[in-house]
């Protein structure tokens, strides 16, 4: 694959019948509240808005994107028919053994086409939504990259996190504590320093990706993209920042985060599905050049209620990184394993596991509910065997339902680490602390070969009839495979 801006993003999906153009939605809760409908559940088209009230035309906002499975298998460069599992799959092979090709400088870029500069700097040319009716105000950067340079390393980092119009000249910035761009930021203050800043707010999707799901430490998240294109990404040099801008990005900001200033962030609806964390003072981005391409186009990956753009493709991502992980921490036969969108992407998480021994099953629920990417605001660990589809959330309730024993096969762990966002540590006094439950939801080690048969016709019995009875069976939407 080579590398792709935004808009040949957009031209393929089109062609494949993906994306629904919107003409004259509000910015403020209209254009959010249809985005919020189209996700409701996964597989919908996403969304081009043009013509947004009070802006010109050509100003657009598209949304609503990788809340597929094709989507988000065709926007890492695999066929659009990749199943789920097989997504999973082949992200643990990225994930595990990443190929990294470093940016490449090019001159006489797209992202260059306009430039404000100092005095000129005007954000609310850009037409920013307030997405949701409890936000506490309009966000420009959701689909967002952050990107920053360690002082120490000269690693430069790419992070996803949300940035909120305050004025012409100001936006908002919420890191969370612990993520790369904090501890980035939090150096150049510790030196007296404002921290040197670039975000752009619409660009391929694949970076946004990257920037918003956890890579292996100390590898830059263009260089991990580079590697899935095949190719380096090429960028231009921020002026004010030295900063490397993708050149083909329809917005790029370039400015400076104070060490001394903090303006009113928030709230904003979060992936948990819940607006928990309280609206606080975050740091501020000084802006002092705005980059852009003629009509550009603002992309937004917003959380909510799950479904939600901002967790899915996360979820999914993080599924293989948990097997990867888990995996080198020694336990064998894992056999596929699934962060459920209904939990965030991040609150139940399912393996299935083709027992080998006795207690593997609960090693196995103990290690991912652990790990370091499978630990993070977990709340629900269910072990399945091979048979169940952990992709499939009614044949893993089936599975706890008929394969449980509550007194063996539930396991609580307190103090673990949750998230400030979860609403069951907030507003505790436990706050970050959350308890969470192992389920083993496999048939029981001693009983293995006399458990009750399952009353289901057998995978090669059901794999023939659809074969013979094609007619019959796509008046049902099933095809033979
Ligand atoms: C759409 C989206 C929005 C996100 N918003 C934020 C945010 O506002 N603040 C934050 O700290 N993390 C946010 N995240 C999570 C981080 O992007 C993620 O943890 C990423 O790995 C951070 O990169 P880093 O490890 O280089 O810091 C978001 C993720 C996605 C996908
Ligand atoms: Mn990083």
């Amino acid at each position: 694959m080579s590398t792709r801006d935004l808009r040949k993003w957009l031209a393929d999906a089109e062609e494949g019948g993906d994306v629904l153009r919107v003409g004259g939605a509000h910015w403020d809760v209209e254009l959010g509240t249809i985005v919020d409908i189209f996700m409701e559940r996964i597989g919908r088209p996403a969304l081009l808005f043009d013509k947004i009230v009070g802006y010109p035309e050509g100003y657009r906002v598209l949304a609503n994107v990788l809340t597929s499975t094709e989507r988000v298998a065709t926007t890492l460069g695999m066929p659009r028919e990749t199943g789920k599992m097989d997504l999973v799959r082949k992200w643990k092979a990225l994930y595990s053994a990443p190929r990294l090709i470093p940016p490449a400088q090019v001159s006489g870029a797209p992202v260059e086409g306009n430039i404000m500069r100092g005095p000129a700097v005007d954000l609310s040319k850009f037409p920013a939504p307030r997405w949701h009716e409890l936000d506490g105000g309009r966000f420009l950067g959701t689909g967002c990259l952050v990107i920053m340079r360690d002082p120490d390393s000269d690693l430069v980092n790419v992070g996803c996190y949300r940035v909120q119009y305050h004025d012409e000249k100001t936006a908002g910035i919420m890191i969370t504590r612990g993520r790369h761009g904090d501890a980035i930021m939090r150096k150049y203050w510790a030196r007296g320093e404002a921290c040197p800043v670039v975000v752009t707010l619409g660009q391929d999707p694949l970076l946004l990706m990257m920037a918003g799901v956890q890579i292996p430490v100390g590898i830059s998240e263009f260089d991990f993209a580079a590697g899935i294109y095949g190719q380096p990404v090429e960028v231009v040099t921020g002026e004010l920042t030295g900063l490397p801008i993708p050149a083909t990005a329809e917005i790029a900001l370039e400015g400076h985060i104070p060490p001394d200033q903090v303006h009113d962030e928030g709230p904003f609806g979060e992936w948990t599905g819940y607006y928990a964390s309280p609206g606080k003072q975050q740091p501020i981005i000084a802006v002092e050049r705005v980059l852009h391409r003629d009509n550009p186009i603002i992309l937004g990956v917003i959380p909510g209620l799950p479904p939600n753009d901002n967790s899915y493709f996360v979820g999914l991502l993080g599924s293989g990184a948990v097997w990867d992980q888990v995996e080198k921490a020694g336990i064998p036969g894992i056999t596929g394993v699934w962060e459920h969108e209904v939990g965030g992407g991040r609150m139940w998480l399912t393996l299935s596991i083709k027992q080998l021994f006795p207690g593997h099953a609960k090693q196995a629920g103990m290690v991912a509910a652990a790990s370091g990417m499978g630990g993070y605001a977990n709340r629900v660990v269910v072990v399945v065997d091979e048979d169940i589809d952990p992709t499939n959330l009614e044949a893993v309730v089936w599975a706890i339902s008929t394969r449980t024993d509550p007194r063996e096969d539930l396991e609580v762990i307190r103090r673990c680490w949750s998230s400030p966002l979860d609403p069951m540590s907030y507003p505790s006094p436990l706050h970050n602390f959350n308890s969470r439950m192992i389920i083993d939801a496999c048939r029981p080690w001693e009983r293995r070969e006399s458990f009750p048969p399952v009353a289901k016709a057998a995978p090669h019995l059901r794999a023939e009839t659809v074969r013979k009875w094609p007619e019959l069976f796509a008046k049902i939407g099933l095809r033979q495979d």
